[in-house]
């Protein structure tokens, strides 16, 4: 069990200066169930430890100068390779977090919950050498703003594709949110008790316990929701 992957269970490798970053998401709720249940194994790589100096160094100043640093391609390539050949099994999407990514979104992140493998790799600081890009299958960012580094967006993107996991969530749960979004259609209204607080109350029919009728609402209202969101 465990690196042996005798089950189908998912394999998520992170490669990160700053793994101590990801400890407290991946040991909380669902992602920490999801992993006791070894539906997901989720590992952690140092990519310091790929630094082949005695001071550990992984970046460097750019050619052509300029403010900050970047991330070496020996340091990063390396890490890569071997945390893609010399684990089983010997495949995976290997996706970098960058801002000139494709912009992530619900369809890839059910596309990467179809993969046996992932390997993650997250840069921080300035940038990385851009001949890191010629060694990953797929840059993904998470959105039009700046962050400190790929670690975050690391985050939702294994938080993203593990609830898809089989089992992970509760199956009518899982099941019923999945056809909503595939049909575009965003949550509708919930409620719960009282059924009336500083005057605001709950609408009628959820109240009415005609399941018929709150099936409809609760389209009628998702949809509605959905168009004003564009
Ligand atoms: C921020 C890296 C800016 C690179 C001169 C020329 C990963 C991210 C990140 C970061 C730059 C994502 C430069 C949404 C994000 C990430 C850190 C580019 C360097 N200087 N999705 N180029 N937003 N951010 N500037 O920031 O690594 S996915």
């Amino acid at each position: 069990m465990g690196k042996d992957n005798k089950n189908n269970q998912m394999i998520i490798e992170v490669i990160t200066l700053f793994p101590e970053m990801f400890e407290n998401v991946l040991g909380t709720s669902i992602l920490k169930r999801a992993q006791e249940k070894e539906l997901v194994e989720i590992r952690l790589h140092q990519l310091r430890n790929w630094a082949k100096d005695k001071h550990r160094t992984v970046d460097d100043r750019p050619y052509g100068g300029g403010p900050g640093m970047v991330l070496k391609v020996d340091v990063v390539e390396p890490a890569i390779r071997e945390v893609t050949n010399n684990q089983q099994p010997a495949t995976g999407k290997v996706i970098l977090l960058s801002p000139q990514g494709k912009r992530y979104n619900q369809k890839m992140a059910r596309e990467l919950a179809q993969e046996e493998r992932l390997i993650l790799v997250a840069g921080h600081y300035e940038g990385f050498d851009e001949r890191i890009r010629e060694f990953v299958d797929e840059e993904i960012s998470i959105g039009d703003y700046v962050l400190t580094g790929g670690e975050i967006p690391a985050m939702v993107i294994i938080d993203s594709v593990v609830r898809l996991i089989p089992g992970v969530l509760g199956d009518d749960e899982s099941a019923k949110w999945e056809s909503f979004s595939k049909e575009g259609l965003l949550d509708f209204p919930q409620y719960t008790r009282p059924a009336e607080y500083k005057g605001l109350k709950v609408p009628e029919v959820l109240l009415s316990g005609h399941h018929a009728e709150i099936e409809k609402w609760r389209r009628k209202m998702a949809e509605e929701k959905s168009k004003r969101l564009g």
